[in-house]
């Protein structure tokens, strides 16, 4: 009797745990195709109209209306690429330089204002951000590529054209832990197989969403009921022997646990789901 009762508690947690993995992986893959239609789109209304049909006014309108298309998102915003040579230009054509991200240890002394952060050091390329969601207003002007997890998702994105996701790593001027996924918008249409040099080369710029995992984990869960009844961590274990907290306290307990897999549509990256009851039998 001991033993069917226990056969019936583990398919209970394995049940629950696949329905609550399986719902983040479906919004995560609902919003991701929104962020790559707002790529396409920057495309053909930025780049493919002369004039330009968009600006911050279009784009920041837009974006906030559209923004129950991106569940788990907390912003989106686009980035453009500038070369060390366009520099000048750039910055005098938009009256403002392009900004450094701020480090950890400048964000206490300073209020996160970008009028306060340095001017970007002379490098090859550039990445501004010139249009936000409002919600995401404070990257304006800041070189995304001065950013070492932003950097890599640009370089990544560019030389695939697929959506590409960082390692879990503290947003700016949050307090939690996200993942940024990025999309490149190119200067004309490239075949599927294009190789990485001919897409750096139509590279125009980089479409972003912000994800805070943590406060958009918690409103999914909250939504389920469940968390009386069951403790859930989500990981980026990307690094099987270093894995990487997304979601959930540290767990101690040795109890019954259950794993899901989750799949967030970036083959380089791995995430999982760990269930557990919070009630001993
Ligand atoms: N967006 C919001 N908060 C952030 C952040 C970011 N990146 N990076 C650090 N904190 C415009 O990939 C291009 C968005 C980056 C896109």
């Amino acid at each position: 009797l001991n033993q069917k009762i226990n056969l019936r508690r583990e398919e209970t947690l394995a049940n629950m745990c696949d329905e609550r993995a399986r719902m983040l992986q479906d919004q995560f893959n609902v919003s991701m195709n929104h962020v790559h239609a707002l790529a396409l789109l920057v495309s053909t209304f930025h780049h493919g109209k002369h004039p330009s049909a968009v600006d911050q006014k279009t784009f920041g309108e837009y974006t906030e209306r559209t923004a129950f298309e991106r569940p788990l998102t907390s912003g989106v915003a686009y980035a453009l690429k500038v070369l060390h040579s366009e520099r000048e230009q750039f910055e005098k054509q938009h009256g403002w330089t392009i900004k450094k991200m701020e480090t950890e240890d400048q964000t206490l002394v300073q209020d996160c204002l970008t009028e306060n952060l340095d001017p970007a050091p002379v490098k090859d390329e550039y990445a501004p951000v010139i249009f936000s969601q409002e919600t995401v207003s404070h990257i304006v002007s800041i070189d995304m590529m001065s950013g070492k997890e932003d950097r890599e998702n640009i370089l990544r994105a560019r030389a695939t054209g697929k959506g590409v996701l960082t390692s879990p790593f503290k947003l700016l001027k949050s307090n939690h832990v996200g993942v940024v996924l990025t999309f490149a918008v190119y200067n004309k249409d490239l075949p599927p197989d294009a190789t990485p040099e001919l897409r750096i080369e139509a590279t125009v710029g980089y479409l972003g969403a912000s994800y805070d995992v943590p406060s958009l984990v918690e409103k999914l869960l909250h939504q389920l009921a469940s968390k009386q009844t069951i403790v859930v961590n989500v990981y980026d274990t990307t690094n099987s022997s270093a894995r990487i907290s997304m979601y959930g306290t540290d767990v101690t307990d040795t109890g019954l646990l259950h794993v899901s897999s989750l799949d967030f549509g970036d083959p380089l990256r791995k995430h999982e789901m760990h269930c557990r009851f919070k009630q001993k039998p």
